[in-house]
């Protein structure tokens, strides 16, 4: 093998496309500015960063995947943990939040001020560390997420919800004022629910509750997001996590690794527990916990029975497409008054719509179906895939974040981080994904599924890829 040259990686780089459609963020232009420094345009739009309600902002969390030339393999590239090596145009500016074990296995962009609108075209440049000696192709992942800050938060809807949480043995919510432990008992100041069904186990401080500053993913991974992720595998992991199909609105062709995603725009379906920690292992990302679910939901204010993740409990079933299976996918159904829309109740659209169909010029947080913070399609659509507070198991989970890298034997292309539960779990199994759990609903699932204090299926420990099961990543 040679020394690095910028010349031959320049020419690599320009002969192979280096578009990425996480959603609406796109990243073009890529080029090798020296042997260690990569620099692209970045894309998105309808970005922000406010001061009033709800105080937060959008971000593109931005990571690297390098192929060696001689073997063909791709590795997750090492970024500088110094923010001065990085760059960002304006309004953007680097962000690194300090989370990996070790090194930086990613970092974010987002805007450096009070703003919003689209981002155009802006330069951004990531200085590479710990690269050996070689010839390489690059790849530059974006994912759009959505900043949650540091705050106390209310769980439970006053008891209207199967598996609301409570204060004790009473209809109240239970407030989380930190990431201190949280007891479980009928008595005020600890958590409870009437039903012993849906009761959670003691907390230690370590299991994330909500409490903490977290960046989720603004939507479900997309079908494109999942081929990207299995066409980057070496072919014993991506024969662990390959998933091809047309059904339920799935529309995935080709075999590894020239996988198609056919609606690229679509969430993922069918992923079972251990085709979800791998993807978010490989993105440096973690699953969120059942506490952080509510949290991201509602935001710190006071709860509203059986509402959904915009925030009441009125609800317009999205079951008329137009521009169907395009990047312009969305519903034509009216609104009723006071209310959001998901895609829910099994009803004329068998399968998921595009990632935040129902945001267009104009919405609002209920005619959007967001969450207080931004976050969409939390209710309906797709299941979210997240970490129970239900067992041992799921609450040693410690948010620690995934590192780029996955197993490689003796089972390859698992998720193979400290605390995650169960990331071995066959896809063939019902019952070996202790530790999961499910929230918001599905396409195929009636309304009080969709309920953010709904836990009628919070405690499932199902590993099997089914059509309603998907999710996102936290960081
Ligand atoms: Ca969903
Ligand atoms: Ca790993």
């Amino acid at each position: 093998m040679q020394k690095i040259s910028p010349f031959f990686l320049a020419l690599f780089l320009a002969l192979i496309p280096f578009f990425l459609f996480g959603n609406n963020v796109q990243i073009s232009n890529v080029s090798l500015t020296n042997d260690s420094t990569i620099t692209f345009n970045i894309s998105w739009e309808n970005s922000w960063r406010v001061s009033v309600a709800p105080n937060n902002h959008d971000a593109v969390w931005l990571f690297l995947k390098r192929r060696d030339c001689a073997s063909g393999q791709w590795s997750h590239v090492e970024l500088s943990s110094t923010i001065a090596n990085h760059s960002a145009a304006s309004p953007l500016e680097i962000y690194i939040d300090g989370k990996d074990a070790s090194g930086t296995k990613g970092l974010f962009v987002r805007r450096s001020a009070d703003g919003t609108g689209n981002i155009t075209n802006t330069v951004v440049s990531l200085r590479m560390t710990a690269l050996p000696v070689g010839q390489y192709d690059f790849r530059v992942f974006g994912i759009e997420m959505v900043q949650i800050p540091q705050d106390s938060f209310l769980l439970g809807d006053g008891n209207i919800s199967t598996g609301s949480f409570t204060d004790g043995n009473s209809s109240n919510p239970y407030y989380v004022t930190s990431e201190g432990p949280i007891a479980v008992s009928s008595a005020a100041g600890n958590i409870y629910t009437t039903s012993t069904s849906y009761r959670p186990v003691s907390m230690p401080a370590t299991y994330p509750k909500g409490y903490a500053e977290v960046y989720c993913m603004k939507h479900e991974i997309s079908q494109a997001q999942y081929v990207d992720f299995v066409n980057l595998l070496t072919s014993d992991q991506a024969a662990s996590r390959q998933i091809t199909g047309t059904a339920n609105r799935l529309n995935i062709t080709g075999t590894w690794p020239v996988l198609v995603a056919n609606v690229p725009h679509r969430p993922m379906s069918f992923l079972g527990w251990s085709d979800f920690l791998a993807y978010l292992d490989w993105s440096a990302l973690r699953p969120m916990t059942d506490l952080e679910y509510e949290k991201i939901c509602r935001g710190p204010i006071i709860p509203v029975a059986g509402e959904f993740a915009w925030g009441t409990s009125l609800i317009t079933d999205a079951n008329t497409l137009t521009n169907d299976g395009t990047a312009n996918e969305q519903s034509s159904n009216a609104i009723t008054a006071g209310g959001g829309i998901a895609n829910y109740n099994n009803n004329t659209i068998l399968g998921p719509i595009r990632c935040g169909f129902a945001a267009k010029a104009a919405t609002s947080r209920l005619t959007a179906g967001s969450t207080y913070y931004g976050v969409m399609d939390m209710s309906g659509n797709i299941w979210e895939t997240v970490v129970s507070c239900r067992n041992a198991i799921s609450v040693g989970f410690t948010g620690n974040v995934g590192d780029g890298v996955l197993s490689v034997s003796p089972g390859p292309g698992f998720a193979n981080q400290p605390s995650w539960p169960s990331p071995l779990a066959s896809v063939g199994s019902s019952s070996a994904a202790a530790g999961k759990a499910y929230r918001g609903g599905s396409w195929n699932e009636v309304a009080a599924r969709l309920q953010i204090s709904d836990r009628a299926l919070a405690y499932s420990a199902d590993g099997r890829r089914f059509n309603e099961y998907g999710g996102r990543g936290l960081r």
